[in-house]
């Protein structure tokens, strides 16, 4: 069965039965306030508002048969996946696994660390804890997508140009086609959201396509219509 959405550049052309989602780091430590997306000085809030529009994607993509990956930037708790580059930059008021008001920050098993209440996993979906920034690097993704067949991706997330972006990439370099949810991720910089979402969609679509949440149900619920 093949889908078509409207999307930027230019329509998504993509089979249901060979799609994932992949929701990248909706994590209380990014999205609530004492993570560590507020000890980087960031705003959150923003990233809060795009919960729900979350949540009716997963409703749209586990009606539609579509396998779900969540993923979490964390790490072991002796941190022994975390290279020192990466704890010790910028001046953050916590850093990666010091102890917040959720735990130690970005570490596997601590409250922070888990998925925003409303958009928990459901049972079977898979969870991949992830130590950079890509969800590609040091993780058993590709393992994954091989083996349920993938070969479009549609990701949302955030954030839309750390995590996602790099995820996306790095999917796109693998050979998957990949649509990025456009109202489904979101930035602590509203500029450079939008300069991803171009940047992602420019030459004919070099990294990818990007298309609104309403606009990938409407292509699921056509295709589901016409194959029944
Ligand atoms: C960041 C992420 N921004 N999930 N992580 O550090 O984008």
């Amino acid at each position: 069965m093949r889908a078509i959405a409207d999307a930027q550049p230019f329509a998504f052309r993509f089979d249901p039965a060979d799609t994932a989602l992949i929701v990248i780091d909706m994590q209380r430590d990014f999205i609530e306030e004492g993570g560590f997306g507020a000890a980087l000085g960031n705003d959150v809030r923003p990233l809060q508002a795009i919960v729900p529009t979350v949540a009716r994607l997963l409703a749209t993509a586990r009606a539609a048969g579509l396998p779900v990956i969540h993923t979490r930037e964390c790490h072991r708790r002796d941190l022994s996946d975390c290279p020192p580059a990466k704890r010790e930059r910028g001046t953050p008021a916590l850093r990666i696994g010091d102890r917040g008001p959720m735990g130690r920050i970005l570490i596997a098993g601590e409250p922070g660390a888990e998925i925003v209440p409303e958009l928990a996993p459901a049972p079977g979906e898979i969870v991949l804890d992830k130590p950079g920034k890509g969800a590609f690097y040091a993780t058993d993704l590709p393992d994954h997508l091989a083996r349920l067949g993938t070969r479009s991706l549609i990701l949302a997330g955030v954030t839309t140009e750390v995590c996602v972006q790099t995820t996306m990439r790095e999917a796109n370099d693998r050979g998957f086609e990949c649509l990025l949810a456009e109202d489904a991720t979101e930035s602590y910089f509203p500029a450079f959201r939008a300069a991803t979402l171009e940047m992602i969609r420019a030459q004919g679509a070099i990294v990818g396509w990007t298309a609104t949440v309403d606009q990938i149900a409407a292509a699921l619920a056509r295709a589901e219509a016409a194959h029944g």
